[in-house]
């Protein structure tokens, strides 16, 4: 069995999120993993493979505080959802911080992720989820594994939440597929938003390619990450590539794209792909603005898996719910296809 899939991530439920000046419903909610675990048959709940796994990405200190944010919250006689309103400009110095807005806006980016009480725990299996998938491709079960992961996890980074993203679940296999023998690693991503958590934690490291295919940060989330001319730092110098793309692109555009994506990965000799797979980039997205049909996602699959490469794919956003199932289903079936 080769889709993973956890109930326990359904604890993860923020009430509402600041989106454009306004509070809406929550985007990323539960019913959008109920809506494509319904589109598939029988899935595997998650292993626990602990905490070892996500340190390897994440700063222990954002961790700890993501575990007692929700706790603290309530202990400053908050009600609700824990949520920051205030952030520490780049490159401020460093606070021995306590006061937990303090703490939310340190590791945080943005207004639109707030801590639940749920949120360590339903982050926590996402996490888990995509690391149960990476596992059996490891023991050999299969060369492709797909991971219902929800919460998301491309934007979060080393020490930062945001953008519905906590912990960095794309990150944390690549990096445990690595240390397991299974590289050299790629990680593309194709959701519509930059996956900047993802190319932060990896920016200056040489032995990981990190590729995305997205909105053009010039007008989408999240804006401050994911122009072409960012490539990495350092040893990782030429090991980050960005392929921003305009509003309203569907698959003709966005073919040569992936082209260009599946070169770099080859030519970096990639023997493992972790694929972060976005449903945003459907054309009926309540918060995107590419115009795929659901055909095209089948299309964006075969292709991928034409590759021939061993593929974690693992789900990052994609919002429109009532399609959404129907959606994930027409990529899974191409990169699930036996090889
Ligand atoms: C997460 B994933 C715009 C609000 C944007 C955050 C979007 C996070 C997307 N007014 N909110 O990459 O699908
Ligand atoms: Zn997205």
């Amino acid at each position: 069995m080769t889709i993973v899939f956890d109930p326990r991530q359904l604890v993860h439920a923020p009430a509402r999120e600041l989106h454009n000046g306004d509070w809406t419903a929550y985007n990323e909610c539960p019913a959008r993993a109920e809506a494509i675990r319904a589109a598939f048959g029988p899935t595997v709940a998650a292993s626990d493979f602990g905490i070892a796994p996500l340190e390897r990405v994440h700063d222990a200190d954002y961790l700890a505080f993501l575990q007692v944010a929700h706790r603290d919250w309530i202990a400053a006689e908050r009600s609700g959802d824990a949520i920051g309103y205030t952030w520490p400009i780049v490159r401020r110095r460093t606070l021995d911080l306590t006061r937990i807005d303090a703490r939310l806006g340190r590791y945080s980016y943005d207004a639109a992720t707030p801590i639940a009480a749920g949120t360590w725990e339903g982050a926590y299996w996402s996490a888990q989820t995509a690391l149960t998938a990476l596992d059996q491709l490891a023991a050999g079960a299969t060369r492709r594994a797909f991971a219902l992961c929800r919460p998301p996890g491309h934007h979060a980074g080393r020490d930062y939440l945001g953008g519905y993203c906590y912990l960095n679940n794309a990150a944390i296999v690549a990096a445990e597929a690595r240390q397991r023998g299974l590289g050299p690693v790629a990680i593309l991503d194709v959701d519509y938003h930059h996956g900047n958590g993802t190319q932060d934690i990896f920016y200056d490291d040489g032995e990981m390619l990190f590729v995305s295919i997205h909105a053009d940060p010039a007008t989408d989330y999240p804006f401050y990450w994911g122009h072409a001319d960012e490539t990495g730092d350092g040893a990782g110098r030429g090991t980050t590539r960005n392929l921003p793309l305009p509003r309203g692109t569907g698959w003709t555009a966005y073919e040569p794209a992936l082209e260009a994506a599946l070169e770099a990965i080859a030519a970096y000799g990639a023997r493992l792909l972790v694929l972060s797979f976005g449903a945003d980039l459907y054309a009926g997205d309540p918060i995107s603005h590419f115009a795929f049909a659901r055909e095209d996602f089948a299309k964006l699959g075969a292709r991928i898996a034409a590759t021939g490469l061993p593929i974690v794919t693992v789900m990052e956003g994609g919002y429109a719910t009532a399609e959404l199932g129907q959606n994930v289903a027409a990529i899974a079936a191409e990169l699930l296809r036996p090889v």
